[in-house]
């Protein structure tokens, strides 16, 4: 803690019978001064976490008012982003690329985000030809970021399933669902009822921790 500095005395402090009017002061003394630094991270309940143009934003903005920029391009997002999802906080960070932990592309720098949220929704996007590889990408660097940021609770969630068959859906989810030994669950943003679907079953899992 830094103290302040002492106020100076003014001229009231110099009144007297014998100097009615006075114009005195003194000075005062400096403060303690110092470098503070300073981080900000932000509180969410869930972070969306995936590969770039995975449909992080896309999600977000689709459950929740947010206006998350949303772009053909990888790294659309610079920022996290923050939406109310039912009095649950939803985040969306810029896309995660191997090497991120180690500094690569704009991941680490909102890695740190995620630190403080509850969950993290790991999408993995349905057009990816090899979704577990694009998931093993995204989980080592969440995993050589440490932080406890790999034993926190994960949702899988497969995204963008409309640009696939329902055949090459269905196995990419059985596919991941296996590999990884969770329950997977399948979006997009294109089909209000699948939709309301995900977010029926996002909010009892939410409820849940
Ligand atoms: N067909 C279809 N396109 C989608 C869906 N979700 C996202 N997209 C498209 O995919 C592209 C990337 O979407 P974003 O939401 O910006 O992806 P992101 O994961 O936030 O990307 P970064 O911020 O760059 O990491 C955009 O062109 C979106 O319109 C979906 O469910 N279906
Ligand atoms: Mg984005």
């Amino acid at each position: 803690m830094f103290r302040g500095g002492r106020g100076g005395l003014g001229n009231a402090r110099f009144k007297s019978s014998t100097n009615q009017n006075p114009f005195q002061q003194t000075a005062g003394r400096a403060g303690k001064g110092g470098n503070i630094h300073l981080t900000l991270k932000i509180i969410a309940d869930a972070g969306l976490v995936g590969l770039p143009n995975a449909g992080k934003s896309s999600l977000l903005n689709a459950l929740t008012r947010a206006k998350s920029k949303v772009g053909v391009y990888p790294f659309t997002t610079l920022e996290p982003n923050l939406g109310d999802f039912h009095g649950r906080i939803l985040a969306d960070i810029p896309g995660l690329i191997e090497g991120a932990s180690s500094g690569r592309g704009l991941g680490i720098k909102f890695l740190k985000h995620v630190e403080r949220t509850g969950i993290l929704l790991h999408l993995v996007s349905a057009t990816q030809e090899d979704p577990l590889a694009a998931y093993r990408e995204v989980r080592k660097e969440i995993e050589s970021f440490g932080h406890g940021l790999a034993e926190k609770r994960e949702i899988l969630v497969l995204s963008k399933i409309d640009l696939v068959s329902p055949e090459e859906r269905e196995t990419k989810v059985q596919a991941l669902a296996r590999d990884i030994g969770r329950e997977v669950l399948a979006v997009t943003v294109e089909d209000p009822t699948v939709l309301k679907t995900f977010s029926d079953r996002l909010t009892r899992m939410l409820a849940e921790v």
